[in-house]
């Protein structure tokens, strides 16, 4: 027993990723098994999966225009949090950086936030392309962030980053223009074109948001750079959205009939990230909301020069994706789990290359299940239970057997002044019927682990 002991002692300061094996820190490790089992699955490489065949679309428009994006798409999770946050600018106390928010194997490894943790790293290797003026690169890849749980939350979700850059030149004499402008305008009528032949006519708000001192621009680089930069950014980035929704729109029609307007609202919003300067998103306006695509802007040239870009050599853009959610629309997926289902229902409805609506092939009932607690008295402020924290214990015990998690009730005692919350459990199986005594059992487990975590009185 003592070598067992010493076994399991072993085993739980390491993690294995992957193939590869971590060492963990007691104090900051809180990646769990369940995350752990979702590393190696891919889905973003699968042809046949509507994440994949999204990526395969999105890459496939963006290269019909000049073939200019060399693509990496096998980057392993785990990152450093020099990649996922110091090159990029990241504020040491920014929230993002928190164990609440971030799934750490250690101090300085996690698994990545976003697909911009690899963005100096495919710096570096466009560097030196043959085609100097020019470089650019997509990446995609699964990426994981504790979050609550629900219809569109799941704690992995996929990204694709792209990105470009062109080669500055001086003007050779005073009166005519630097030739890298020449270049980018050229670059932007290319991908005028490829948008004018879809036949869904995006409407873009006002595109001209003034810069300000929220959202500036950087010294480096003229007013004409910025504008010549973010027009080519931001008419990429349309026509990404104009080839997916184009796709959704014509199989509406074609089963619908032709009542569908064939104009997409989108409209420009200004944001802000610390690696991009001016920095956007973009939201669509998609059955009666607003819906956040993708965010944006122009790369900073600490980014480039950490890179090993000389000072003033290149400007550039960089987007980051999701393509869960637009996977979703795209294919009518009601439920997120289900991207993750390897039921035979699920994926036998898709294949490559072709979008296809979503058939649910059965619906299961739900069972709620309410569990009510009194935080412990010392401590009576709400955030000792942090919500992602009790997210993953239930994730933990129940996996995809819960639909979704609400707080539906919170209130201080009047006389004693201790805090109640209380949370409602959905458990719902996408793939069959969950009895009463299963949904129970799992109750039971989520009840004594918070107690056995959190010392809460369970009312
Ligand atoms: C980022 O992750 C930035 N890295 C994007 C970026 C790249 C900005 C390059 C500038 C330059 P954000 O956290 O907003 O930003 O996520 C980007 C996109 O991912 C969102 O627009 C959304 O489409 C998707 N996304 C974010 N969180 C989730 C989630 N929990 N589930 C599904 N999709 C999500
Ligand atoms: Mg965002």
């Amino acid at each position: 027993t003592g070598f067992r002991r010493l076994y399991s002692t072993l085993k739980a300061q390491h993690v294995e990723i992957n193939g590869t094996s971590y060492k963990t820190n007691s104090k900051i490790t809180n990646v769990t098994d369940s995350i752990i089992k979702l590393t190696g699955k891919s889905l973003h490489l699968k042809e046949s999966h509507p994440v994949g065949i999204l990526r395969d679309l999105i890459e496939k428009k963006l290269n019909s225009v000049d073939n200019a994006f060399k693509t990496f798409n096998n980057f392993e999770p785990v990152v450093t949090t020099m990649e996922n946050f110091d090159s990029l600018g990241f504020p040491k106390d920014h929230p993002g950086r928190s164990t609440s928010d971030t799934y750490y194997i250690n101090e300085t490894q996690l698994l990545r936030t976003h697909t911009s943790a690899h963005e100096l790293e495919c710096f570096q290797k466009i560097k030196n392309n043959a085609d100097n003026n020019r470089s650019a690169f997509l990446i995609s890849a699964d990426v994981y962030r504790r979050d609550e749980i629900d219809k569109t939350h799941y704690p992995v979700f996929h990204q694709m980053e792209g990105a470009t850059v062109w080669k500055r030149t001086k003007a050779s004499d005073g009166s005519r223009e630097p030739a890298h402008l020449a270049k980018i305008r050229n670059d932007i009528k290319l991908v005028e074109n490829q948008l004018n032949k879809e036949n869904v006519k995006i409407t873009v708000n006002d595109d001209t948001i003034p810069l300000s001192e929220d959202n500036p621009k950087q010294e480096y680089m003229s007013d004409l750079e910025v504008d010549l930069c973010s027009q080519h950014l931001k008419r990429s980035i349309e026509l990404i959205v104009s080839e997916v929704f184009n796709k959704k729109i014509s199989s509406m029609i074609e089963n619908k009939g032709n009542d569908i307007p064939k104009n997409l609202k989108v409209r420009w919003i200004n944001a802000y990230f610390p690696w991009t300067a001016p920095s956007w998103e973009i939201e669509v306006w998609w059955q009666g909301e607003w819906l956040e695509l993708c965010g944006c802007g122009l790369i900073r040239q600490d980014v480039l020069l950490k890179a090993g870009y000389r000072p003033s050599e290149t400007v550039g853009w960089a987007f980051g994706l999701g393509l869960d959610r637009i996977a979703m629309l795209l294919f009518e997926i009601p439920d997120i789990r289900l991207l993750w289902s390897s039921d035979e229902r699920f994926s036998t409805q898709f294949s490559k290359g072709s979008i296809t609506s979503f058939k649910p092939y059965s619906k299961h009932p739900g069972s709620f299940r309410d569990v009510a607690f009194w935080l412990p008295k010392d401590k009576p402020d709400v955030h000792q239970v942090h919500e992602n924290d009790l997210m993953e214990i239930i994730r933990n015990i129940a996996g995809d057997l819960v639909e979704s998690v609400k707080l539906v009730d919170s209130f201080t005692h009047p006389k004693t002044g201790r805090k109640s919350i209380c949370y409602r459990i959905n458990y719902q199986s996408m793939d069959r019927n969950l009895t009463n005594a299963e949904v129970n059992a799992l109750q039971n487990m989520v009840c004594s682990k918070l107690v056995e975590e959190y010392n809460v009185e369970l009312r």
